[in-house]
């Protein structure tokens, strides 16, 4: 039986990876950080919580000694690391935080495969926050980085520091770029689950109006569960690669916005500009939609997109569900969780 250690088990991709690496017959161990709202329900939801191969352990990945420990102990074939802060409005708001859980924690693990056992492979998660002020549309796995914020700085870091161990040491480090992925296990600090729970509970009269900020932001928005796949697929390979994870389309908040009022059949009309926009539902004529500034971001005026076309040619992968079916998904799932 294999054996992975899949760090950030309370979060999306990790319980999504879980999931496919339990199907697969690994013995998984996730790992956690101690937390006030530490909760494992993407784990129950997924019905994984309780599988007879899934051990949870709480683990700090700024412990060198506590990785080098766990490493030596459970001795994994395979190391996901999905651990990070991942919110870029906090990143702002805790530069240190977010360096020390995304930047650092990986050069704890590199560190630790380097003492302990060369032959254990890492997958690590970068972001195409690495590109941040880019003019190359779309990136690829060669476009120069320069990210314009915290979170997007510590990918950065750890995305060199996996390539430098993999040169020096001939480490198995592969690198996952990921773009955003979303899903029903999505947390409500991003945007389309925010706008999914908001107008299931406005469907049902749970919440009046769902505030937001910049409609026109532009991303490449994907399915989480088949980013994991990716991952997996990037771990069987022989010799460890840097893929972009995308699927090279580009859709607004705004467009976002509208699918999902569309779903639960609202139909919006938009009225006013900038900060002073909002949208009212045409058969009530309520507003639904109220534009607030205090969810602008400093910095943001770039496009990322992403070219897949090296992961497509080379493992097959692609991303194949759309942005419409993406939000119908989590809007049904949003609104049994309102009427439980
Ligand atoms: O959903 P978001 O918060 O995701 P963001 O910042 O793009 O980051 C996500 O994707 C990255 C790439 O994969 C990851 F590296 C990162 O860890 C994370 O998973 O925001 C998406 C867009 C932004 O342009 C933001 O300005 O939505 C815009 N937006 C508009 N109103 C909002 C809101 N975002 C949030 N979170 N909340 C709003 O009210």
């Amino acid at each position: 039986m294999k054996k992975a250690i899949v760090t950030g088990i309370t979060g999306q991709d990790a319980a999504y990876l879980a999931k496919l690496l339990l199907s697969k017959n690994y013995k998984v161990y996730g790992t956690y950080k101690k937390e006030n709202d530490l909760s494992f329900w993407r784990l129950q939801e997924l019905g994984v919580e309780d599988h007879p191969h899934l051990e949870l352990l709480e683990y700090d990945l700024l412990d060198l000694d506590a990785t080098m420990d766990m490493f030596k102990s459970l001795k994994p074939d395979e190391v996901y690391n999905l651990a990070a802060q991942s919110h870029v409005p906090k990143s702002f708001e805790a530069p240190i935080e977010t360096v020390g859980a995304t930047g650092l924690g990986v050069l704890h693990i590199l560190e630790a495969i380097r003492y302990v056992d060369t032959n254990i492979k890492l997958f690590q998660a970068s972001s195409s926050e690495i590109f941040g002020k880019t003019h190359i549309y779309p990136q690829t796995e060669e476009t120069k980085f320069y990210p314009r914020n915290p979170y997007g700085v510590s990918k950065a870091f750890a995305h060199m520091m996996s390539i430098n161990y993999r040169e020096t040491y001939g480490i198995f480090a592969c690198i996952g770029i990921l773009y955003n992925h979303e899903s029903p296990l999505r947390g409500e600090a991003f945007v389309t689950r925010k706008i999914t729970s908001s107008v299931a509970k406005i469907k049902l009269g749970q919440l009046d109006v769902l505030k937001l900020g910049n409609l026109d932001a532009k991303r490449d928005w994907g399915y989480a569960q088949e980013y994991a796949q990716a991952m997996y697929l990037m771990m069987q390979e022989e010799v460890p690669q840097t893929y972009i994870l995308a699927t090279n389309r580009v859709q607004t908040v705004r467009d976002f916005v509208i699918m999902a009022f569309k779903a639960v059949d609202i139909e919006l009309e938009f009225r006013g500009s900038d900060e002073n926009e909002f949208a009212i539902d045409l058969k009530t004529r309520k507003v639904v939609l109220e534009v607030n500034p205090i969810f602008y971001r400093p910095l943001e005026k770039e496009l990322l997109i992403g070219n897949p076309k090296k992961i497509q040619e080379r493992l097959g992968w692609q991303a194949k569900t759309s942005l419409e079916e993406i939000c119908k998904i989590m809007l049904k799932a949003d609104l049994e969780r309102c009427l439980r």
